[in-house]
């Protein structure tokens, strides 16, 4: 087994390296950056995307590392929600970002591109969290920000000297960032590309949260005029800012407020409930523009809110906080997530009432997925309760862990259940009618009725969901989790 350390000075002396300082004598250098989508997601040659326009806002990860790459090098993305890849085409270096649930589809490619010479460098959560793993697929792993250490690759890379790991300081300052290389995506392809980002990590440590752990609980901000100016440089009414908590911090969220209120744009966000028990902050941001916020309700129990370090929460408020959201104008997309500890087979019935009472417009309902690097995926695995760490079942969609108060089965079915409830044609046309009574046609049509269509098309091509029980993965029992070719999880990086 390697370690780390060993893999931070060993040299990248090998076939590929040969390779690549052969074709780094060359005059044009090229670099080939893909983000992977897993299978569901995945368009296919000659067919339309998966996942509707109305959801494809464009993730910042590989639009940053573009930025973030010197100008003699010519710079190409490959986004597989949109764009299936060439994998005839040589570039000089290919660059993968992958989350959990694209890992495997990344080492695929990876293969390929390698069994010509190609090297491959990766990066991202995946690539982060479980660095050994990455490197037995790739050359060389970025861990944490591209920013601090991609230029360094590149260089090691032309040198003929690329190391195994580069580790990025979780600390350093936000101020200055290249701007994300948005020119690099076909606009027609997404419903926008102004995703925009004002700061990196949480200081909140929900145990299940991927984020915490990527930022080795750092909580850093970018300056508000560098966002502002930013923002003023983009064309189109709409900004998704992907921050994971924008209202985390007070003072620098009305700071933000201030400045955006004259630059006339809608804006879309996640936000902790909290914003909404906040007169002055809800007003603020409203006045800048919010129309709509995804927040992170998890659970409608105490308990299980306590028990995943959510403690900021209080469930007696959400009623009232959602109806004080929806009074100021903004529309609420909830995070749902079942198989807390606490929870048993009568949840899925309780929540689904309460989403529908309480005219909540949009939400993502998910089994509780214990996420690699993540405190809760240590803990799981502790306890014996994992059923596979087969990467591609990590996608929300799959149950991939024995519950405690019910079976893997129950949680699988119930939160299906629930979601076809809650997409039903019945359930969207009265969420419609109400915001059509009180928002009017213009706020309505897009984040309610768009959105919510595009959801249940969404949940039409279910069948299409990789099938664990095909692949014989379907619920074994707890003490029988299995190691795929991919997943060595005891190496979670945290
Ligand atoms: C926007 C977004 C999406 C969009 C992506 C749109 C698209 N076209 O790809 C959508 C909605 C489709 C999506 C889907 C999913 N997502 Co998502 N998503 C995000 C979100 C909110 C922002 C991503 C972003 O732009 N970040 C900003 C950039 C700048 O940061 P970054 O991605 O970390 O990139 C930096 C470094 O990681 C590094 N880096 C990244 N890639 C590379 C590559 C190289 C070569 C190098 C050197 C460096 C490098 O450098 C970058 C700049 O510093 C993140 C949360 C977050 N804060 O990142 C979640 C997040 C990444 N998503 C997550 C999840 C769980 C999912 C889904 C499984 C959920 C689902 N079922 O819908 C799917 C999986 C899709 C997949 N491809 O595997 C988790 C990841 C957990 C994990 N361990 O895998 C996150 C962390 C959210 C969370 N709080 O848990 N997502
Ligand atoms: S508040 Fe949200 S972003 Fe912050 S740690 Fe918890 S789940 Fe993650």
């Amino acid at each position: 087994m390697l370690e780390i350390s060993n893999l931070i000075s060993e040299e990248f002396n090998n076939n590929v390296g040969e390779a690549s300082r052969r074709n780094m004598s060359q005059m044009k250098k090229e670099l080939l950056l893909i983000c992977t989508a897993p299978e569901s997601c995945r368009v296919k040659p000659g067919e339309k995307p998966v996942v509707s326009r109305f959801f494809r806002h464009t993730r910042l990860s590989l639009l940053s590392v573009a930025g973030a790459t010197p100008s003699d090098w010519e710079v190409s993305i490959v986004d597989e929600y949109v764009k299936p890849i060439d994998l005839s085409a040589r570039p000089t270096c290919v660059g993968l970002s992958f989350m959990t649930a694209g890992a495997p589809r990344a080492y695929e490619i990876a293969r390929q591109f390698r069994s010509s010479g190609i090297p491959v460098l990766a990066g991202g959560y995946h690539p982060t969290f479980l660095p050994e793993e990455a490197l037995r697929h790739c050359d060389a792993v970025c861990i944490g920000d591209a920013e601090p250490s991609w230029p360094r690759m590149l260089h090691d890379l032309e040198q003929g000297s690329l190391k195994r790991i580069y580790r990025s300081d979780p600390q350093a300052s936000l101020s200055g960032l290249p701007l994300p290389r948005r020119d690099l995506l076909d606009p027609r392809e997404y419903l926008t590309r102004n995703s925009v980002q004002t700061s990196r990590g949480c200081p909140h440590r929900c145990t299940f949260c991927s984020i915490t752990s990527f930022y080795e609980t750092n909580y850093r901000h970018r300056p508000v005029d560098e966002v502002l100016r930013e923002i003023t440089a983009l064309s189109g009414k709409i900004i998704i800012f992907i921050d994971d908590n924008l209202v985390v911090d007070r003072t620098y969220a009305l700071q933000l407020f201030k400045g955006l209120k004259s630059l006339n744009k809608h804006w879309f966000s996640q936000a902790e409930l909290t914003i909404a028990q906040d007169p002055e902050l809800l007003e603020a941001a409203v006045e800048s523009g919010c129309r709509g916020l995804f927040v992170g309700l998890e659970s409608l129990s105490d308990e299980n809110l306590k028990k995943v370090d959510k403690r900021f929460c209080r469930v007696e408020e959400y009623f009232e906080s959602i109806d004080k959201l929806h009074k100021a104008g903004v529309v609420v997309e909830a995070g749902i997530v079942f198989g807390f500890n606490e929870d048993g087979p009568e949840v899925f019935s309780r929540t689904l009432d309460f989403l529908i009472e309480s005219r909540i417009e949009l939400a993502q309902i998910t089994p509780l997925t214990p996420f690699p690097g993540t405190p809760l995926f240590n803990q799981i695995q502790r306890e014996g309760r994992l059923l596979t760490m087969d990467w591609r079942y990590y996608d929300l969609y799959h149950t991939v862990f024995q519950p405690m108060k019910m079976s893997p089965e129950e949680l699988q079915s119930g939160t299906d259940y629930v979601v076809e409830r809650f997409y039903s044609t019945k359930a969207i046309s009265k969420r419609a009618l109400a915001s059509l009574r009180f928002r009017g046609l213009f706020q309505t049509l897009y984040p309610v009725i768009l959105l919510n269509l595009a959801a249940k098309r969404r949940i039409e091509t279910w069948e299409e969901r990789p099938s664990m029980r095909e692949n014989g993965l379907h619920w074994l029992s707890a003490a029988t989790a299995i190691e795929t070719p991919f997943g060595d999880a005891n190496h979670a990086v945290t």
